[in-house]
């Protein structure tokens, strides 16, 4: 396992050096966060990435993401530029060591939460999904938003993008990523990178827009898509997890026996009776997934692909960007490196 960290560039209240004290972490997952969505990153701006990453004393050979414009997803006539430049992004990105791109089919919105702050139990705040809170939302009011969100969007491209997506259903949305992988992947292989789709999150429709990187049988069909082990996943636990009609324990085996996940994001989720979610401690027993038992199943498939913790909560008075402070992150990072290390030491 490649034990890697989130980390938002420069603006970033996470520094680097930080990231480098906690202890097993190997490398930096970041983006270039300076280029509007579908174009070129400059070789200027990765190569600054890799250096400040390298300068730091840890690795820069892992991408997330780097997003797929909307007009691919939609299939219209402008993709093949956008795939164009997502190719030339891989080839870019390949130059400078990357080995796993991690990305997103998403249509418009990335992951969702209803509410960024919750307070818990034991006064931490974190990211939640209650149903009631969604049925309030209006996505098109150009106000929502969230840290996984383009916020570039103003009130009219959002309408403009839903009248787009109300013409299309999911097996045309399929369509569109078959065509999408079958221009990428090539080059991936070529270039000797492992593309990771993120599943969607949380792995179900909302506001009326399709998902189809939901589950088991969803993910089997976009495995054969391309049957390539470039064309693999970013298995997520809390996304696929948050939702008890998937067996995420059985998915992390087939798909790391399979030598198809590249990258995992490993968080923990507390299911609720209606449904709705709230983000947890990484720790098993605060959430409703077994984090031993999925560690377990990746040492048992020798998993040697990236793994970072994900979202945590806020605690002990950290501000920052929701979901990814350093502290309980770090406390992740730890406890997953202390599965890992005992799992080694009973072989
Ligand atoms: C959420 C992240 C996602 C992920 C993208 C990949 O915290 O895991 O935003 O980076 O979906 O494109």
């Amino acid at each position: 396992m490649k034990l890697s960290f989130r980390w938002y560039g420069e603006n970033d209240p996470v520094k680097l050096k930080y990231i480098r004290q906690i202890p097993n972490m190997r490398s930096v997952v970041t983006a270039v966060y300076d280029v509007p969505v579908g174009e070129v990153w400059s070789r200027e701006s990765i190569a600054k990435l890799k250096k400040d990453v390298e300068e730091s004393g840890l690795i820069f050979d892992i991408v997330e993401s780097v997003p797929v414009h909307e007009d691919i997803k939609l299939g219209k006539s402008t993709r093949d530029k956008y795939i164009e430049n997502y190719n030339e992004n891989i080839r870019r990105l390949a130059e400078a060591g990357v080995k796993v791109i991690c990305y997103n089919f998403m249509p418009v919105f990335d992951w969702t939460r209803t509410q960024l702050d919750k307070e818990l139990e034991d006064g931490s705040t974190a990211l939640v999904y209650y149903k009631d809170q969604l049925e309030k939302m209006d996505p098109l009011n150009g106000e929502l938003a969230l840290p996984g969100w383009d916020s570039s969007y103003k009130k009219e491209d959002l309408k403009a993008l839903f009248e787009d997506y109300s013409r299309i259903n999911k097996e045309a949305l399929w369509g569109t990523l078959q065509y999408f992988l079958e221009k990428v992947i090539p080059v991936a292989k070529e270039n000797d990178i492992n593309m990771a789709i993120h599943p969607d999150d949380p792995p179900f429709d909302i506001f009326g827009l399709p998902r189809i990187i939901t589950g088991e049988a969803n993910i089997d069909r976009f495995l054969k898509l391309v049957d390539s082990p470039n064309n693999g996943l970013t298995l997520c636990t809390g996304s696929l997890g948050c939702t008890k009609s998937n067996d995420i324990y059985q998915m992390i085996d087939k798909y790391s026996s399979q030598g198809r996940i590249h990258f995992m994001h490993v968080r923990n989720v507390k299911i609720l009776d209606d449904g709705s979610f709230e983000e947890s401690a990484h720790f098993s027993t605060c959430g409703s997934l077994d984090i031993v038992k999925i560690m377990e199943i990746l040492h048992k498939n020798k998993f040697q692909g990236y793994l970072r913790p994900d979202h945590g909560r806020m605690i002990w008075d950290e501000t920052g960007r929701p979901g990814y402070g350093l502290y309980d992150r770090a406390l992740g990072a730890s406890y997953i490196t202390g599965i890992w290390e005992t799992l080694e030491k009973l072989k």
